[in-house]
């Protein structure tokens, strides 16, 4: 009836794994260009889903939008929802992107570590794979589980460490659906984006090790350039475009993979808000933090359709 919400999520809470996939499988059923499909199982056997926004059709310029593999960082899956719902509900204010690019978003990357959060232990990080550790110490860090420099920086053999890398690139079953997934994409992704949080910032291409860049690093940061603009003008907010490995040189991240192994275009690792709460942005500031973000993807998705 005309009293009941839409959804089974708003943007006013945070919600678990499986409400996130109910809600892209609502969307899916009332859109015949959306589909929902799994692209690998989790450790734990939670299906991985990524949401395939498809109204361009085949051989459109592809974008992949993946979210919260850092377990404990809620307001990326959050966001993701909101961009998702924004892109398809409202077709009517910005069919272009609809009309020109094929979506793709995994908005809950590390359900393991996401569910963990949720009932367990509020600021893991990790998967939840079985290390092998003495200690009993689970998880690796699967945004230093990737296979471009792995090891290299920013890692900690300590199993018990947040940034403990894995025994080698690509050791968990997460990062190899993303990776599997990812190049299935054809073309290749003309965007790859990682969402994190909280430090408010914009990060470009490498993340290995400072002074890194890719040939194309001046279009990356041009455009990264713009989406802060953006993002910045929405709200007040103080995002900064910055080279990622001068936040701190950590090697085997999803996007440095994106960017040198996929060779996706346009790459960035979005820090979402932190405002003096860190991962714990109340989800009064959800909405807020969605519409901000949102800015800067018009930007983003405008320059992939003008270069396709
Ligand atoms: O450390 C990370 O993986 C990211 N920060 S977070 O607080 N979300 O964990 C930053 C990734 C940026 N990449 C590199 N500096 N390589
Ligand atoms: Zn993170």
């Amino acid at each position: 009836g005309p009293s009941s919400p839409k959804y089974n999520l708003d943007w006013n809470d945070y919600y678990d794994y499986d409400i996130i996939v109910e809600f892209m499988e609502e969307l899916a059923n009332d859109y015949e260009f959306v589909n929902v499909v799994s692209i690998g199982k989790s450790y734990e056997g939670q299906d991985m889903k990524v949401i395939q926004i498809t109204k361009a059709g085949d051989g459109a310029p592809n974008v992949w939008i993946e979210a919260g593999i850092h377990a404990r960082e809620w307001i990326a899956p959050a966001v993701a929802t909101y961009v998702i719902r924004e892109l398809i509900e409202n077709y009517d204010d910005h069919p272009e992107y609809l009309d020109s690019l094929n979506f793709h978003f995994l908005p809950c990357a590390n359900p393991d570590g996401y569910q963990f959060s949720r009932n367990e232990q509020r600021l893991w990080r990790k998967t939840r794979s079985d290390t092998g550790s003495s200690l009993g110490c689970k998880g690796v860090d699967p945004n230093r589980n990737f296979d471009y420099a792995f090891g290299e920086s920013g890692v900690s053999n300590d199993k018990c460490s947040d940034i403990y890398p894995g025994p080698e690139a690509f050791s968990e079953i997460e990062t190899r659906n993303i990776r599997d997934y990812t190049s299935s994409l054809s073309p290749t992704p003309v965007i790859a984006k990682a969402l994190h949080s909280a430090a408010e910032l914009w990060l470009y291409p490498y993340g290995y090790a400072l002074d890194t860049y890719p040939e194309n690093v001046d279009e990356i940061r041009a455009l990264g350039e713009e989406c802060v603009e953006a993002l910045n003008a929405v709200n007040g907010m103080n995002f900064v475009n910055q080279h990622s490995a001068g936040l701190y040189p950590a090697a085997g991240d999803a996007n440095d993979w994106y960017t040198g192994v996929l060779k996706a275009r346009f790459t960035y690792t979005v820090e979402l808000r932190d405002q003096g709460y860190g991962f714990l942005l109340p989800p009064e500031q959800i909405i807020d933090s969605s519409v901000e973000i949102w800015a800067a993807y018009e930007v983003l998705f405008s320059k992939a359709i003008e270069v396709s």
